[in-house]
């Protein structure tokens, strides 16, 4: 599989306070090609799904409310350097230690509430893409 790709997803909050052109301009200024997008919602069972990995953690329970709790804008991203360099473009975790100019430094409001996802390696990017998105949508 390409190693030139990244997944993304604006999360609820962000997409709810109208922040999803203004996000996709900065992913798009940023040198990343949009793959594959659409809006879509999930429900709290497969948001449970997608962060699996989280499911011991205390906030995983309102994380999953959270996220099924309006509209979501999953896309798949293409640049070199993607998984890094997205990470870099969104910002830490926590909007509080986010730096300057980041998407979660603009856009979000709280360490749940943190506008948007992006993926932590190749392997991962591959397995959240294919989570939202058949393969003949990923052109
Ligand atoms: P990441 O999205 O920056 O990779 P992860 O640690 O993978 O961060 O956490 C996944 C998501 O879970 C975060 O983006 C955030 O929405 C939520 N989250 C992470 N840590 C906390 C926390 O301490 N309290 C509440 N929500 C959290």
């Amino acid at each position: 599989m390409p190693t030139n790709r990244t997944f993304t997803m604006i999360k609820p909050d962000a997409v709810q306070d109208g922040n999803s052109g203004a996000i996709i301009k900065m992913i798009e200024e940023a040198g990343f090609r949009i793959v594959a997008l659409k809006k879509t919602q999930l429900t709290p069972e497969r948001a449970g799904e997608f962060y699996a990995v989280h499911k011991e953690r205390p906030f995983y329970n309102d994380l999953c409310k959270y996220m099924s709790s309006g509209p979501i804008v999953p896309m798949i991203l293409e640049k070199d350097n993607a998984v890094t360099d997205f990470r870099t473009l969104i910002g830490a975790t926590n909007p509080a230690n986010a730096d300057e100019g980041t998407i979660r430094k603009l856009f979000a409001k709280s360490i749940e509430a943190n506008a948007i996802h992006g993926s932590d390696s190749d392997e991962n990017a591959e397995i959240e893409g294919s989570f939202f998105f058949a393969h003949i949508e990923q052109f």
